[in-house]
């Protein structure tokens, strides 16, 4: 197989395209992928100061790296969950990352800022951790930007994660997820900061090709917590589907975004207000991160004693799993 711009030997194909590429010409393929997703979505300028949400993970490097080698203001932000050995490789990696490039990465500690790590606050909450995971991420994200004056957060989640969750979405109709799936969530609230997914129109084996190329050294392991969720089974269904049908995901998600997502909006009708707490803006007159954090403070409180015979739920709302497992 050839590269298609040059006719040397390719190393990566990208079928969907009807494509291959040598290593240069694809890490040119990459850039142009990022570069289009951010233009045609009006993501972000070179003016704003963007916070990347950093995992440690081949997605959120990658995105990071193309954004500052692209010369965006592009600060890191990472969350140490407080998930054993994963979390101390994947900060390691990041700050490593952060060092080499002479970047600033944020860190923010769940265990020493809310007193538990992740798993701590399910059991705590009585919830899945992905999905107590996943709510203090989208909570932190937002207040840690708004305070250091971010204008945008942006995302590793890449085309396999995204039409995972629209597939998530669409077996449960959930109306509300489908209306707000997007690659850029604008802030719609001055508490709000804009949210946006720059992988979006590239693969995670594609962006596997290019951390390898880039000779980024990311944490190679999944999270322990993302055994047995729905979205890996969503993955399984759409590689099936792929292998048989090259651009089956690209066409459900760019067919979705350009076609389904202007009708699903109507129905987004959500108002948003302060939290009585802690000022975020949110729907009901708490929001979930302080109500959550409510049920820890009282559950910490409570005799051991009291806990005997009472068991955590067996699963959170399936479409909170999906949405809060995509971010590699
Ligand atoms: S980090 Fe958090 Fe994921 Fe781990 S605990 Fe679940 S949601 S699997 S993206
Ligand atoms: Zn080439
Ligand atoms: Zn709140």
């Amino acid at each position: 197989m050839l590269c298609i711009k040059c006719k040397q030997t390719a190393w990566v194909e990208v079928r969907r395209h009807h494509s291959a590429f040598c290593r240069s010409h694809f890490l040119d393929y990459f850039d142009n992928q990022v570069l289009k997703a951010v233009r045609e979505e009006r993501m972000f300028t070179q003016d704003d100061r963007i916070l990347v949400a950093i995992s440690g993970g081949k997605d959120s490097l990658a995105l990071w790296d193309v954004l500052l080698r692209h010369g965006y203001q592009a600060d890191g932000l990472y969350i140490d969950l407080g998930i054993a050995e994963y979390s101390d490789h994947s900060r390691a990696k990041s700050e490593a990352f952060a060092a080499a490039r002479d970047a600033a990465l944020r860190v923010v500690e769940l265990e020493q800022d809310y007193g538990h790590g992740v798993k701590g606050l399910a059991q705590h909450a009585r919830r899945v951790p992905c999905s107590a995971c996943g709510l203090s991420k989208r909570y932190l994200f937002n207040k840690v930007a708004l305070e250091g004056g971010y204008r945008v957060v942006a995302t590793g989640h890449n085309l396999d994660d995204e039409v995972a969750t629209l597939l998530g979405n669409l077996l449960h109709w959930q109306m509300g997820y489908l209306s707000r799936q997007s690659p850029v969530l604008e802030a719609t609230h001055p508490g709000l900061v804009k949210k946006v997914k720059p992988l979006f129109r590239l693969t995670e084996q594609e962006t596997v090709s290019y951390a390898i190329i880039q000779g980024i050294d990311y944490v190679p392991e999944e999270c322990p917590m993302a055994q047995g969720a729905r979205s890996l089974v969503y993955k399984e269904v759409l590689n099936l589907l792929e292998k048989h049908s090259p651009g089956a995901k690209h066409n459900l998600l760019l067919g979705f975004l350009e076609k389904g997502r202007p009708v699903f909006r109507e129905v987004d009708n959500t108002e948003l207000r302060e939290c009585e707490q802690c000022g975020q803006p949110t729907t009901t007159p708490v929001c979930a991160f302080c109500r959550m954090m409510d049920v820890v403070r009282l559950r910490e409180r409570e005799p051991r004693s009291g806990q005997r015979g009472r068991r955590p739920h067996a699963a959170a709302p399936s479409s909170e799993a999906v949405m809060t497992t995509a971010d590699g």
